[in-house]
């Protein structure tokens, strides 16, 4: 209409939603019993970590009791685990891998 004073409208800020997926870190755990050539050899495979590099987490798994061994999506640490766990399985390692949201 000419004059327009109903207008019961109500202006809202908006922002871009722009949400990301949440990542997920890949914990190992330490035990008694894994070989530590056998972490060094997990680490190498499943998380592209050189000799080097998977020697120190090794050893930090050793004697802090777990360490992050990467940070990925839902679906890739869940492939991550899944490939661990099924490896120490079959080499009869109690090796414990797990992940968690960050
Ligand atoms: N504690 C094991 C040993 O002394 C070595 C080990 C390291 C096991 C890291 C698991 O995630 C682990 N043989």
């Amino acid at each position: 209409r000419p004059s327009d004073d109903d207008d019961t409208s109500v202006v809202v800020a908006t922002r871009p939603k722009t949400k990301r997926p949440p990542l997920y870190k890949v914990l190992l755990l330490n035990d008694d019993y894994t070989p530590m050539e056998f972490v060094v050899a997990v680490l190498e495979r499943f998380f592209g970590m050189t000799h080097s590099q998977a020697f120190d987490i090794m050893l930090t798994v050793h004697k802090k009791g777990v360490a992050v061994v990467g940070v990925f999506s839902h679906e890739i640490a869940e492939t991550k685990v899944a490939q661990v766990m099924d490896f120490a399985r079959r080499h009869q390692h109690p090796l414990q891998c797990t992940m968690e949201r960050e």
